[in-house]
């Protein structure tokens, strides 16, 4: 039977059968029919399924948002929590377990407006995690005003004269951050979207991935066909490790670069610096603590 979550018009949704990050049984899914979340959600799952991942090894972490609740609807773990405040619980479950897989989602107002500042410090600290952000240009939850990453021109029901502030460009801002991985995909080329989602969570590092989707519903300007025509591949031969070029390459807009923008081994993710972890990788739940051992540390207090 197909799942009633399954999107008959896309071409690709036979490769979820099976797919263990699926749920047997339908679910409901809060998003609205032709919302590029559907897409999204598909080549995460593939992607998921395609790594061989175990489902008990990976959490999906997010704050409020319809991209938030994207967690809900993969089969896995998750944490959802306040608005703009995914990454923090992601990078101290990262930083409890190492083993697990830890993928943060949000939109572009939780991860760039209410979250922008803990973006900006969980890039700092560089943790072996993966962060989606789905810019829909708008706040889609609450019903359409101005996100960070709006338009200058486009009126809202808030922004009744035109966004007038300069667009934050997360792409842009990863790169002056020196983040480890960063690329751009249009989400509603599945394809593409799971192949770059794998690279990115198999990245030793933090991870950003800036997804174009269109919210059908209270963006009428920032359409699927708006997006495929204000952007362009990178061209052949282009080199990623090269973090003056990515960063040229990072601020040209409208048309938006697609591809790996940015990807560099330098940095040491966050858990390696960690002295939990010097001499020994267990997770922390799986060590034993002798009350000796306790009373020790616990001494440095007195
Ligand atoms: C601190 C706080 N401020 C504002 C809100 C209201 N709020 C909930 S979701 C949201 C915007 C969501 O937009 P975005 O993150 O871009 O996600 P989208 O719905 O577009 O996927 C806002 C302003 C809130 N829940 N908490
Ligand atoms: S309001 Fe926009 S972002 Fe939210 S589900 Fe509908 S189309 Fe998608
Ligand atoms: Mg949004």
């Amino acid at each position: 039977m197909k799942p009633r979550n399954a999107d008959p018009r896309s071409e690709v949704h036979d490769i979820m059968a099976k797919n263990q990050f699926d749920f047997d049984q339908p679910i409901d899914i809060a998003w609205c029919p032709g919302c590029g979340d559907h897409a999204i959600r598909k080549a995460l799952l593939a992607a998921l399924d395609e790594l061989k991942l175990s489902r008990e090894k990976v959490v999906l972490v997010s704050g409020i948002g319809q991209a938030a609740k994207m967690p809900q609807y993969i089969n896995a773990s998750f944490f959802n929590g306040l608005h703009g405040r995914g990454l923090p619980p992601a990078t101290a479950i990262k930083a409890c377990n190492p083993e697990l897989t830890v993928i943060a989602v949000g939109g572009d107002g939780d991860m760039l407006g209410e979250g922008g500042n803990h973006l900006i410090h969980c890039a700092r600290r560089n943790p072996d995690i993966t962060l989606f952000i789905h810019e829909n240009m708008i706040y889609g939850l609450t019903k359409g005003q101005a996100a960070p990453t709006s338009r200058p021109g486009l009126i809202t029901p808030v922004q009744v004269e035109g966004v007038f502030e300069n667009p934050l460009n997360p792409v842009a801002l990863a790169i002056s951050l020196d983040v480890t991985f960063v690329a751009r995909v249009l989400g509603n080329d599945v394809e593409r979207t799971k192949e770059i989602m794998k690279r990115a969570i198999s990245h030793k590092g933090f991870s950003i991935v800036d997804i174009f989707q269109p919210c059908v519903s209270f963006n009428k300007t920032n359409t699927f066909q708006w997006f495929k025509d204000n952007t362009f591949e990178l061209p052949s031969g282009y080199d990623p490790s090269d973090r003056a070029k990515a960063f040229a390459m990072a601020i040209k807009e409208e048309p938006f670069p697609l591809g790996v923008i940015y990807e560099t081994a330098t940095r040491k993710p966050f858990e390696g610096n960690l002295r939990i972890y010097r001499n020994s990788k267990a997770p922390l739940y799986r060590r034993e603590r002798t009350m000796s051992e306790i009373e020790g540390e616990l001494s440095a207090f007195d």
